[in-house]
Parts: structure tokens; C-alpha cells; sequence
């Protein structure tokens, strides 16, 4: 057999380099190269490899977690046939990774992740940044990757390195089990040397099925959409990691059945699409949610039927509905007693359009749905048009930038009060255009997401729009846009706090306590606003920046900033208070059931009457 003589590292990368993924007969290279921060732990081996591998490009970032969103979002917008790996020093350097993995396993996104680790051997513990365990000397910090990965796996000996590689590919390649994947590579075996079969080195492509769904249960699925009434489609991402797009608009516009996206769905039909009622859920369209709510059919695709999905399980209050849920995870396929159609989305979508053939929903069912339409197309605009402050509202702010953006342009955010709003409110037109990370809501992941999302597609704009403690939690990724030339729009919304959590917290009766970005005082933390200059701070890590102060001055800004160069940003305060409302939907988070507060003891009591609506639908005897 022929062999090469190399170190771990040096083989870990040669295998990472050949490795190509393969769907409907279009190649592409799995790892476009690898992000992350030298350490002790990293930089002497797989630190090396890079360096004489050039053709393996090495991204250095600014902080390990970041580097990690950057790889998830770029795989997330090329609908996980690429990614990057992410490497790491020994220490804090790899556990700065773990919110990253959780984040990038939650959305079933594929990274791998490779943080250094102790020395095998042992002689030299404990090292720097190693934390001891007087149990055992087997376990190191990096353990804790285990419960937020898909794959876990040390390569304690270099010959070990082949197995491992291929269950982390088969893992990373998986449809249903993708996530994060985590590779330990101890400090000292990596710049081990060990005679590598030549094989290991050679172009492998892995093949994305599209699994088709069993015949049976296809034509009992057809059986049960055909009873129906009152329809509904719910699209989540797994419409648009399918590519069923097409699929999907092909099946509505035969049967005339609604749909309603996820956060992570949303673009699968374009905002104006006639069948399309918009956001689903917590975060819903007042259209959406009614539909769900008198749904005798509901059909999930790719989705993990969330609580903002399933309004905590109050969505769907028909007592006779039924599941269909299209899904290549059996895990997700079975919730809410489903008949699971474990299946390629695109595959089952086209199949049960044939299936079909003959059916469509009846006319006033469409009449109701047109008009949900309208009259959601009017909130918007009254909401677009508010013309509040200034401060100006929220809404206001995502009015503006749909208008400055344009239709190939993404969208992208995370955490805070925008995804609700942005999820109800931002006008997708084509897929990939509206990238929402709402499976962790990971504050931080904005800009360092729209980096990735700007990678994976440098011809389309990336509007990263970010809350003010959003941005505070991670925006150092604005200098790495500048390192590498890709530009970023920031929008930075700043309310001086927390206006997602502090309403929350109002509705929980508890008046916004510990949401407000204020000095302390005697009495807690009332004073004055804490001065925080976005405008430095994105000038200073090297972006062209702008404050906007009215309404006006940010229309200006938005079409300013399309024609810049490099990484630009507008910075403009909301009216915190001006809220885009909810629709039809709820959210279980628990109210203290005895407080001392009189405002508490009443939000238990709407709490407790709203919980009634809750249903279990995982018990009913299965379809
Ligand atoms: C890492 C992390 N910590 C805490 C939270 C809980 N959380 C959700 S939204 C939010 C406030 C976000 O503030 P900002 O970005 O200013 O958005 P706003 O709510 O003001 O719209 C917090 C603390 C989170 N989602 N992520
Ligand atoms: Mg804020």
C-alpha cells in the first residue's frame, strides 16, 4: 500500500481538501478553507499545515465564537454543501467554539470544529490553559463540545485520524444528522508523524440523497390532504436547503393551499407570492395564524416545529387537525403524532403534486386567504408609514431598508426585538434573501454572520441589521471585513437596551427590570442612559459610519451606503416603546406563581388562562 509520511495535521488538512459533496450531479468543495485564532495548542501543527498548504486558505478572525457564525451562515446561504473548518488553541480559545457549535447544531448547519487539546502523553500536564481533573486525566474542557455536537471525537494516536475523519464527513454530509462536528486534536499528536495510506488523500465526493418518500405513506398523506378543508403548509428551512422552492410554489398554485414560513422558511415563495400568508407563529402575520388556528390539515416541511412556530402549541385549536410532515429527520418528521413522510422536501413535494392532481381548496378558503393577504400588505404599510418621533420606530427602520435594498439582497440578524419584526415585516423576494439565525437567537451572530452570508454570495448586498447589545456582545468582525474585503451594511438599531426582553418582561409583570442600558444610582439601575458612541466604534474597527437622526437622514444613509467599497454602517436610535405588535399568537414564559409584586400575581392569572390553550397533539393516536 502506498503511503505518505506525515503529521496528523498535515493529514487532517490533505483529507479536508479532497473532500466534495455531490447533489443532482453539481460537485462542490466541501471546506473552502478553515477560520480561527493561532494558540500554544494549534499553531505549531495544524498551524503548520495551513502554512504550507496555501491552496487551504486560513481566515484569522477575532474571536473563536464568531468564527464560528461566519462558518455557519456561510454554510447556511450555501445550503450546506460548503462550510469551513473552525480551528482553536487549547483553553478558552476552543471553549469560545461551544456557543457556536450549539448555535450552528441547533439550525442543523454543518461546521467542523477542531480545537487543540492537552498532550496526550501526559508527561507535561498540566499545561497552560489546562484545567485539571483530579478524577481523571482523560477529560479536558473540550468534553463539554460533546452534548452540543452531532460528532465528537479525539485523535489521541495519528493513526486513529482516518477513522475519524470519515464518520465526521458521513456526519457533516447527513441531510438529517448535520450539525456541528468536533474534532480534539491534542497539542502533541498533532505534529506527530505516521505513514498515511495515499487513499486517504484522494478526491472523495459524497452524495446528498434525495431520499423519496414511501410510496404508502405518500399516498395516505394524498388521502388525508384530499379530506381537507382548511389546509395549511407550514415552510421551514428545510424548503430551502432542499431547493423545493419551485416544488413548493408548483404545489400551492395546483391546490391553492396557504402557506406559512418559519423564521428559518421564510423566502420560501416570494413575500407577494398569493399563497404565501407570511410568518407563522409567535412572530406571526394576523393571516398565518388564523389559518392555523382553524387548520383541519396542517403539512410541516423541514421544520422543527418550534414554540415560536407552534405558538407553545397553541397555534393549531381545530380539535380534529392532523399532521402531515414532510422531513428528512424521523426525529422531526414524528412530532405532533404526524404522518411522517420521511423524505427529500423537493422529492416529496413533487411526488405529492401528483398525487393531487385534481384537488385544490375550496373558493371561499382562497377569498379568505386573498383577503388576509390585503390586509396584512395595509398593517405593513401603516407600519412602514408611522412617521413616530423621532426617535423614529423600528418598523420605520426595516421600511427604509427594504426600500433602499434590492431583491437579491439578504437580510440578516438574530437576536433581539427585530427577528419578530423582520420575520412579520421584511419583504423576501428570492431565496437565501432573508437570513434569520432564530434557532439559538445567538446575540453577536450579526455581523459575524453577515460575513459568512457575504462569502458564500459576494454579488448580493448583506444588510446586517443589529440591536445595540447585539452589536456590544460581538462586533470586532467588522475589522475582519476590512482584512478580507467583503463588505458589510450595518444598520445598528439603538434603543439603549433590551426592547425585545424589557416588553417581555413588562408582560410578565415585572416592568422592564434589569432591561435598560442605564448608570446605577441608589435605587438600581435608573439613571441616565449609559453613552454608548455606535458611530466610533464601527469608525474606529475601520467602517465608513454614519448617524441618522431622522427618518430622512436614513434614507440617505441606506442609498449612501449601497455604493460604498468597503464594510459602511448607520447608526440611528428608535423609540424603544414604539412596538410592531403581535398577531393572534402567544408565548408560554412562565409567571411567578406567588410574588410579592401585585403586577406579577396579575400577569400569573392572564398567564394562567392563556396556558389552558396549550394541546397535546404528540399524544393522539398516530394518523
Ligand atoms: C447570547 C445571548 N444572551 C442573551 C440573550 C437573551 N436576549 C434575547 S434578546 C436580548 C436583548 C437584545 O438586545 P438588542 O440587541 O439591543 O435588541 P432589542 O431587544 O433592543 O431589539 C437578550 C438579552 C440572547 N438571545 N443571546
Ligand atoms: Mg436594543
Amino acid at each position: 500500500m502506498a503511503t505518505r509520511r506525515l503529521t496528523m495535521a498535515q493529514a487532517l488538512l490533505g483529507f479536508l481538501k479532497n473532500q466534495y459533496v455531490e447533489r443532482d450531479g453539481v460537485e462542490h468543495r466541501f471546506f473552502e478553507g478553515a477560520w480561527g485564532i493561532f494558540g500554544h495548542g494549534i499553531l505549531a501543527g495544524f498551524g503548520q499545515a495551513l502554512q504550507q498548504n496555501p491552496d487551504f486558505p486560513y481566515y484569522l478572525c477575532r474571536n473563536e465564537q464568531a468564527a464560528v457564525h461566519i462558518a455557519t451562515a456561510f454554510a447556511k446561504s450555501r445550503l450546506r454543501l460548503s462550510t469551513f473548518a473552525c480551528i482553536s488553541s487549547i483553553g478558552p480559545g476552543a471553549t469560545n467554539m461551544i456557543t457556536g457549535a450549539a448555535t450552528a447544531t441547533i439550525n442543523r448547519i454543518p461546521v467542523l470544529l477542531l480545537p487543540g487539546d492537552i498532550f496526550a502523553r501526559r508527561n507535561v500536564a498540566p499545561v497552560l490553559q489546562q484545567l485539571e481533573h483530579e478524577m481523571s486525566q482523560d477529560i479536558s474542557v473540550n468534553d463539554a463540545f460533546k452534548p452540543v455536537c452531532r460528532y465528537w471525537d479525539r485523535i489521541n494516536r495519528p493513526d486513529q485520524l482516518p477513522c475519524a475523519v470519515v464518520e465526521a464527513m458521513r456526519v457533516l454530509t447527513s441531510p438529517a444528522h448535520t450539525g456541528a462536528v468536533t474534532l480534539a486534536l491534542p497539542q502533541d499528536v498533532q505534529a506527530e508523524a505516521w505513514d498515511y495510506p495515499e487513499e486517504m488523500f484522494e478526491k472523495r465526493v459524497w452524495h446528498i440523497p434525495r431520499t423519496p418518500p414511501e410510496p404508502v405513506m405518500l399516498a395516505r398523506a394524498a388521502e388525508m390532504i384530499r379530506a381537507a378543508k382548511r389546509p395549511l403548509i407550514i415552510a421551514g428551512g428545510g424548503v430551502l436547503y432542499s431547493q423545493a422552492w419551485e416544488a413548493l410554489a408548483g404545489l400551492v398554485q395546483r391546490t391553492g393551499i396557504p402557506v406559512g414560513e418559519t423564521q428559518a422558511g421564510k423566502g420560501a415563495l416570494s413575500f407577494d407570492h398569493p399563497a404565501n400568508l407570511g410568518a407563522i407563529g409567535v412572530t406571526g402575520t394576523p393571516g398565518a395564524n388564523i389559518a392555523a388556528r382553524e387548520a383541519d390539515v396542517v403539512i410541516a416541511i423541514g421544520t422543527r416545529l418550534s414554540d415560536f412556530t407552534t405558538a407553545s402549541k397553541t397555534a393549531f385549536q381545530n380539535p380534529a387537525v392532523r399532521f402531515v410532515h414532510i422531513n428528512v429527520a424521523e426525529f422531526d418528521a414524528a412530532k405532533h403524532a404526524a404522518l411522517p413522510l420521511i423524505a427529500d422536501a423537493r422529492a416529496a413535494l413533487e411526488q405529492l403534486t401528483n398525487a393531487l392532481a385534481g384537488y385544490s381548496v375550496e373558493p371561499a378558503y382562497s377569498e379568505a386567504v386573498a383577503r388576509w393577504r390585503a390586509q396584512w400588505a395595509q398593517e405593513a404599510e401603516r407600519i412602514f408609514q408611522l412617521r413616530h418621533g423621532p426617535p423614529i420606530s423600528q418598523g420605520e427602520v426595516i421600511g427604509a431598508v427594504a426600500r433602499a435594498a434590492q431583491p437579491e439582497d439578504v437580510v440578516v440578524n438574530a437576536a433581539g426585538s427585530l427577528p419578530g419584526d423582520l420575520h412579520k415585516l421584511w419583504p423576501t423576494r428570492k431565496p437565501g434573501g432573508y437570513h434569520m439565525e432564530y434557532g439559538y437567537s445567538c446575540m453577536g451572530y450579526e455581523i459575524a454572520g453577515g460575513l459568512g452570508v457575504k462569502m458564500a454570495d459576494p454579488s448580493r448586498q448583506v444588510w446586517g441589521m443589529v440591536g445595540d447589545g447585539s452589536f456590544l456582545m460581538m462586533s470586532a468582525e467588522i475589522a475582519t471585513s476590512i482584512q478580507e474585503g467583503y463588505k458589510l451594511n450595518l444598520v445598528v438599531v439603538d434603543n439603549h437596551g433590551f426592547s425585545s426582553i424589557g416588553g417581555l418582561s413588562r408582560a410578565t409583570g415585572s416592568g422592564g427590570f434589569g432591561t435598560d442600558y442605564r448608570r446605577r444610582t441608589a435605587t438600581g439601575l435608573d439613571g441616565d442612559y449609559v453613552p454608548v458612541d455606535f458611530v466610533a466604534l464601527c469608525a474606529g474597527l475601520g467602517a465608513h459610519a454614519v448617524r441618522a437622526r431622522t427618518r430622512e437622514e436614513l434614507e440617505q444613509a441606506l442609498a449612501e451606503m449601497r455604493t460604498h467599497e468597503t464594510t459602511t454602517a448607520v447608526v440611528i436610535e428608535v423609540d424603544k416603546e414604539q412596538r410592531v405588535p403581535g398577531y393572534e399568537s402567544w408565548w408560554d414564559v412562565p409567571v411567578s406563581e406567588v410574588s410579592e409584586i401585585d403586577s406579577i400575581r396579575q400577569a400569573r392569572k392572564a398567564y394562567e388562562e392563556a396556558v389552558k390553550k396549550e394541546r397535546r397533539h404528540e399524544i393522539r393516536a398516530r394518523s
